[in-house]
């Protein structure tokens, strides 16, 4: 009976969509209602089958990166960057720990915005994810072989890294800039109305390694005390260039939502990097000083070590003519995106009645012809009119970011309207809009930052949900919604709630990287130096104070399993090492009493855990995982006797 009505209501709701997308066909309401009675088909992924793209999507405050299939909407994987993770031991061992270093210490948390794929001729390649940390400024790169971090770098003169991560053309470079403008000396005690003689500006270059994807913080350039929003690299023609939008050119520090909203507008900064480059090569850039982290996962031994570096390179646009130029732009805009071709610039006003599109083609002729309104610190600004191409009309309220599909058309997120609109990138009129029901950042088309985008599905990434979902208490989760947009008319297929608060995100196809993913670690090629490869060499070892388990895990047993002869004081360190070398076969390793977290173990790898048993007692401790028939029965003792 039960069933029946549950049918019956089903089929009513279904019935009803039907018949408003055929009562609605034809008409581009704002109101519009899922309008496709197929939907569910369209985004279905029968178990067992593998979904068409892998998308990121970054976490927002919960500093990580989760990893979605399209078009079905489910999370494969949760990856910790900048946050600890009880789950896996992240941020937790001492293989990772070294990861969450900075200048300010140990910082087990941040803010990331943007993923970037790894690019080879401004396409993704499924070598390594990028992304920032907006609090204390860092960007991180992931290993897509593993789907791990494998290493931060922190931005030095930097105060909140907001504009990175993007990649330039074959990611010779990943980009950052300071969001707000700071004092470059950290310690400087200055009072804060000294703004504009005692703050400054940064753009950040970080050099990528080919071969290892290595970061570095190759050079900086000063820039005037603006904030500078988000980063893009510019491909085709505008290839050796990067753009940055800013705001705040009012260069106000108190009450910013009034204060930074008064002029007009505001520019995007365009650098050749090539240029800075061959500067910086030349020698013109000065060596200050700048204390910063870099972290990095040793290849060699799978532990991650912390270096200090105490300068970098810094270019002053004043002794590197023709490298830098502002594009005023309205209004206070967050986005900037490059189209397919690397023609258009597109800006995102937030407080912006249009969306203004600069041609790269025509800056390059007002740059030739000295179209300049003025110099600021060795930076022309550009007149507004010698490169702007178009200015979509009517684009809602709130335009902020922008994707394209390839086949003439751009997609821009209005936030305070709460829709997508898809304008034309040959009239700059608007074709289309729908609703995105709630207030939305960025949006995501496959491939809809590169030159060759796939014209398939986009993703809209909401900042609320308020009534969408049957409510979890008083903060709902951020949603993501898909949408068709392979034909003339945008669809939305699916809603679902994420994790974090995503604000960007980049998808892939999948067999770009299901292919290239280790299943396990090689223990042969296992070069911990606490690594232990047989159940044979298993020991506890003394050294004063410091204690070493070299235990080793296999379904089902830990070797040792009974500890004795640790003393209140002691410093433990766990050293674990998970023998087995089948695919998922993961043991967890967690013991009563401690402070720490678990850690997993995958196969061939080697995880320490460091524990300081504060008092006498029997302390079991027991596998995390269940990994077997008799994972209960993975289980140990350790005896701690008085000081
Ligand atoms: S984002 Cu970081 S404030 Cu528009 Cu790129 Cu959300
Ligand atoms: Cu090993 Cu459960």
């Amino acid at each position: 009976m039960i069933q029946k009505t549950t049918i019956w209501k089903v089929s009513t709701v279904l019935l009803g969509i039907g018949l408003v997308s055929v009562l609605m066909y034809g008409c581009p309401s704002q109101t519009e209602m899922l309008d496709t009675g197929d939907a569910a088909q369209r985004v279905y992924v029968a178990p067992g089958e593998y979904d068409e793209y892998y998308a990121f999507l970054s976490g927002g405050y919960s500093g990580q990166l989760s990893v979605w299939g399209l078009p079905s909407g489910r999370m494969f994987r949760n990856i910790p960057v900048f946050s600890q993770d009880p789950e896996s031991g992240y941020g937790y061992s001492e293989e990772t720990k070294p990861l969450l270093m900075t200048s300010y210490g140990f910082i087990p948390w941040d803010d990331s915005h943007h993923p970037e794929l790894s690019l080879t001729n401004s396409m993704p390649d499924g070598r390594w994810m990028f992304i920032n940390a907006n609090n204390t400024p860092r960007v991180a790169r992931i290993d897509l072989t593993s789907f791990e971090t494998v290493e931060t770098l922190e931005l030095p003169n930097t105060g909140g890294n907001h504009a990175s991560t993007f990649a330039t053309e074959n990611t010779e470079y990943i980009i950052g800039a300071t969001r707000f403008s700071i004092p470059y000396d950290m310690d400087m005690d200055v009072p804060i109305d000294t703004y504009s003689e005692n703050f400054d500006g940064s753009l950040s270059f970080i050099g990528v390694d080919d071969e290892t994807g290595e970061m570095s913080m190759d050079f900086q350039i000063l820039m005037p005390p603006y904030h500078y929003d988000l980063g893009r690299a510019g491909k085709g023609p505008s290839a050796d260039w990067v753009f940055f939008t800013t705001y705040n050119t009012e260069e106000a520090h108190t009450l910013l939502e009034i204060n930074a909203s008064e002029f007009d507008k505001d520019y995007i900064v365009a650098v050749n990097w090539k240029m800075a480059e061959e500067y910086v090569r030349e020698g013109r850039a000065e060596t200050v000083p700048a204390e910063y982290y870099h972290n990095m996962k040793d290849e060699n031994t799978s532990v991650a070590v912390s270096n200090v570096h105490d300068e970098v390179l810094l270019l002053d646009p004043r002794d590197a003519p023709d490298m830098i130029y502002f594009l005023p732009t309205p209004k206070s805009p967050h986005g900037v995106d490059i189209d397919p071709t690397g023609e258009y610039i597109v800006g995102g006003g937030k407080l912006a009645t249009v969306i203004p599109v600069h041609s790269f083609s025509r800056m390059l002729d007002a740059i030739d012809n000295d179209a300049f309104e003025e110099i600021i610190n060795g930076i022309p600004v550009l007149e507004y009119e010698s490169t702007i191409v178009g200015e979509v009309e009517n684009p809602g309220l709130g335009p902020l970011h922008t994707e394209f599909d390839g086949d003439g058309h751009a997609y821009t997120s209005v936030y305070i309207s709460s829709e997508i609109v898809k304008w034309s990138l040959e009239t700059f009129e608007v074709v289309d809009r729908i609703d995105s029901y709630y207030s939305i950042g960025h949006l995501m088309i496959t491939g809809g930052d590169t030159p060759n985008p796939d014209k398939r599905y986009m993703l809209g990434l909401t900042k609320t949900s308020r009534d969408r979902f049957l409510p979890t208490g008083p903060k709902q989760l951020h949603p993501a919604q898909l949408y068709d947009i392979s034909g003339d008319r945008m669809e939305m297929l699916l809603d679902f709630p994420t994790i974090g608060e995503p604000h960007y995100a980049q998808a892939i196809p999948a067999d770009q990287i299901r292919d290239n993913v280790k299943q396990i670690y090689d223990l042969d090629a296992n070069n911990h130096p606490h690594a232990v490869k047989r159940t044979a060499d298993a020991r506890v070892e003394r050294d004063g104070d410091v204690v070493r388990v070299y235990m080793t895990n296999i379904r089902s047993h830990f070797t040792p399993d009974n500890i004795e002869g640790i003393r209140v004081g002691d410093e433990v360190h766990f050293h674990l090492t998970n023998i087995e070398q089948d695919w998922d076969m993961v043991h967890g390793f967690a013991i009563k009493g401690s402070n720490s977290a678990e850690v997993l173990i995958a196969p061939g790898e080697t995880k320490t855990i460091v524990w300081h048993p504060q008092r006498t007692g029997i302390f079991p401790f027991y596998c995390t995982a269940f990994c077997s028939a008799l994972h209960q029965e993975m289980q140990g003792y350790v005896r701690v006797s008085p000081a």
